[in-house]
Formats: structure tokens, sequence, C-alpha cells
């Protein structure tokens, strides 16, 4: 070992590698242990956003930011604090693939239409009776929806209701931009007009497990939003069984005519955590952004204690251990969304149960966030 260490440090090989540096060359022999390590190293780190901050911030942003102005949307990205530094690439991203924001509407407002080469997702967290308006299709919001806009359509964004609303949105900004695909383009008016009937695409999947004759075979994304009643419907009857022991009762948001996760590089969950669940640790090659739609409790994360209530955002990046505690009285929803898909068309992901102390990591330390 000291052997290898002199070599590495002796001014032949030092000078060398100093020299082909200038041709833009580098030595494979030092390189090779930062470049494939045995495991995951992810630059990103484990972080939680209270909504107390992400509410006051957006609220803030409402006296400097309108569409109007700024010719865009009024969000506010996650900035995971381990990617800060990882230019160009790390800006903006909450996770190593993803980016989550929350974005705020005010009555009246409208963002304009655009289309890009990115998936984008939100879940409604707050509010009602603005829409999006995806491909023609005018899609009314209220909370606990799950909407998908996929890769290339035209979206638009208008508030015709009364109160503002809060959304939470995630794309696969970080990974589309690290495999140089990036392609946007602005809408020629301001919002695009509907062309089909408003909510066409939840009014063709109203039954949920059936899907229009029209739909055998497999579209892309035929259905543009989840309402929150079918989701909560199925956790009810999941409910009535045992849970996952890692991830409570959980459902997928899937394309209902073919059956692959809703987005081809995001997958997107709703777990419900019953009344003092405690789940089991485990961890898996994927990264998850976390939502808490409702309940309050904590997560485990490498050891490290996170506490949530509703409304804010936790990320447990990859590979690292993680376990969700459940303190309300009642049941605890959190919304994710991961980057599971990539990895499993790439054939990375692998998951492991965490075996020592029945399952569960000692807690070695508490996060304390930044309040505004
Ligand atoms: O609402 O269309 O947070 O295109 C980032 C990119 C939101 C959107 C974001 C977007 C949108």
């Amino acid at each position: 070992m000291a052997e290898k260490l002199d070599f590495f440090q002796s001014a032949v090989v030092q000078n060398f590698t100093k020299d082909i540096e200038r041709y833009h060359l580098g030595p494979l022999w030092s390189a090779i242990p930062d470049l494939m390590h045995k495991q995951p190293q992810p630059q990103a780190l484990p972080y939680l956003w209270k909504w107390e901050t992400l509410y006051a911030k957006l609220m803030e942003a409402t006296e400097i930011f309108t569409p109007e102005r700024g010719g865009e949307r009024r969000a506010i990205y996650l900035q995971n604090p381990g990617l800060v530094n990882r230019q160009p690439w790390g800006w903006a991203s909450t996770t190593q693939t993803l980016y989550a924001a929350v974005q705020l509407i005010l009555p009246g407002e409208t963002a304009p239409s655009h289309r890009h080469t990115q998936s984008a997702l939100r879940f409604i967290t707050q509010g009602e009776g603005a829409y999006s308006i995806v491909q023609g299709e005018r899609i009314f919001m209220e909370e606990g929806d799950f909407l998908i806009t996929p890769q290339g359509l035209w979206h638009g964004h208008s508030h015709p209701g009364d109160k503002p609303m809060i959304w939470m949105d995630c794309l696969d900004i970080p990974f589309i931009y690290g495999l140089g695909g990036t392609f946007f383009e602005s809408y020629p008016d301001k919002i695009e007009q509907p062309s089909l009937p408003d909510n066409y695409s939840a009014k063709r999947y109203m039954g949920g497990m059936v899907r229009p004759i029209a739909d055998r075979k497999p579209q892309i994304a035929p259905l543009g939003s989840y309402k929150w009643k079918g989701t909560e419907q199925s956790l009810t009857g999941l409910s009535e069984f045992a849970p996952d022991p890692f991830d409570g009762h959980a459902v997928e948001y899937i394309n209902p005519s073919n059956g692959a996760t809703a987005h081809p590089n995001i997958a997107s969950w709703m777990q419900k955590l019953p009344s003092g669940f405690r789940s089991k640790a485990h961890r898996h090659t994927s990264a998850t952004i976390y939502h808490v739609f409702k309940g309050t409790g904590y997560s485990v994360i490498n050891g490290v204690k996170y506490n949530w209530s509703q409304g804010d955002f936790f990320v447990v990046p990859n590979w690292a251990w993680h376990e969700h505690v459940n303190l309300s009285s009642d049941d605890t929803y959190l919304f994710s969304t991961s980057d599971l898909p990539i990895m499993e068309a790439l054939g990375l992901q692998r998951e492991e149960a965490y075996t020592e102390n029945n399952g569960h990591q000692e807690i070695l330390d508490e996060f304390f966030p930044l309040l505004p």
C-alpha cells in the first residue's frame, strides 16, 4: 500500500501527469478510485426544505416577479446543497438527475406556453381553479391531483380562479442537461388555445383500470391528470392488507394504456403510512424527492433524523439508507418522485435491506432546517 502511495507521489509520475494535462489528457491510474468507487457516492446530499420557508419565499416572490414581467413561471427550485458546485449540471438539481420546484400562480395570471425535451410533472399542493393547457387540453387542477406534461408537448398555465395556487414541479432537467439533449421553444402566442374538450383525458380514463377501445394500441401518456379521489380510493383498498415493510401502502402512477410509469424517465408514487407506522430501512440506486402531502413524522436518512410535517420536501439521494415514521394520529401521505425508470432502463437499479438492529438505523444526529 505504502509502496503504491510512494509511486503516485513520485516526481516522475506527478511530472508526467502535469505534462499530459496540457494536451487535455489524463492518467487512468490515479483517477480510477474516484471514477469507479465500490458503490454509488452521489454528490447530492440528503436535505429538507420546510413549507414555512417555501411559502414565505413564494409570497415574497409575488412582490418582485410576475409572469407578465418575467415572461416565465413563478417557480422556486430546490437546490441540493451537495450539487451547488457541480457546474453546470448540478445547477438547479435536487438530485443527480431530477429538478423539483414549487410554483405559485395568482388569480388572473398566465404562465406562457412553451415546449421542451424535458418531461414535467406536477403535484397540486394548495388551491384550485387554475388550469394547465397541455397540447390543446385544458386540465383543471385541484389539491392532490397529479399531472403530467410529456416531453415535447406545448404547455402553459392560467388561473381564472380566485385564490393563489401552489404546486410541485418535477422535471428531468439535470439528466437531459447531462445528456446534451436540451431543446426549448416558446409558443408563438402567449398561451395555446383549447383544441380539445376540457379535462378530456381524465374523462376518458374516469373508470381507472379500463381503457378506451381506441387506446388498445398503447399511447404516449394518454392521461394528463390523475385525480386525488382515485388515488385515495386505491390506497383505501390497499390499506385493508398488510403494508409493505419499507414503503407502507404505496401506489405508482402509471400510463393506463401500457402499464409503464406515467413518465418514461420519472417514477411517481403516493404512499400512505398508517398512524404509528415505522418502516424498515433500505437503500436503492434510485434517488427520491418526497413531498409531505399530509401528516407529521420523521425520516432517518443515513443515520440523521429529518423531522417533517405537512408541505415539507426532502430528498433521499442514491444509495442512502432511509426509513420513515408516521407520528400523527391520522394517516400520513407522502408523494414522491424518483429516477427509478432511468436506473432500471440502464440496468443500474439495486436494492438492499438494512439487516442490523432489526432493520432500523441508529440515530446519530438531527437535521435543523433554516427557517425564514
Ligand atoms: O410549469 O412548465 O418548474 O417548464 C420548470 C420548467 C415549471 C412549467 C418548472 C417548466 C415548468
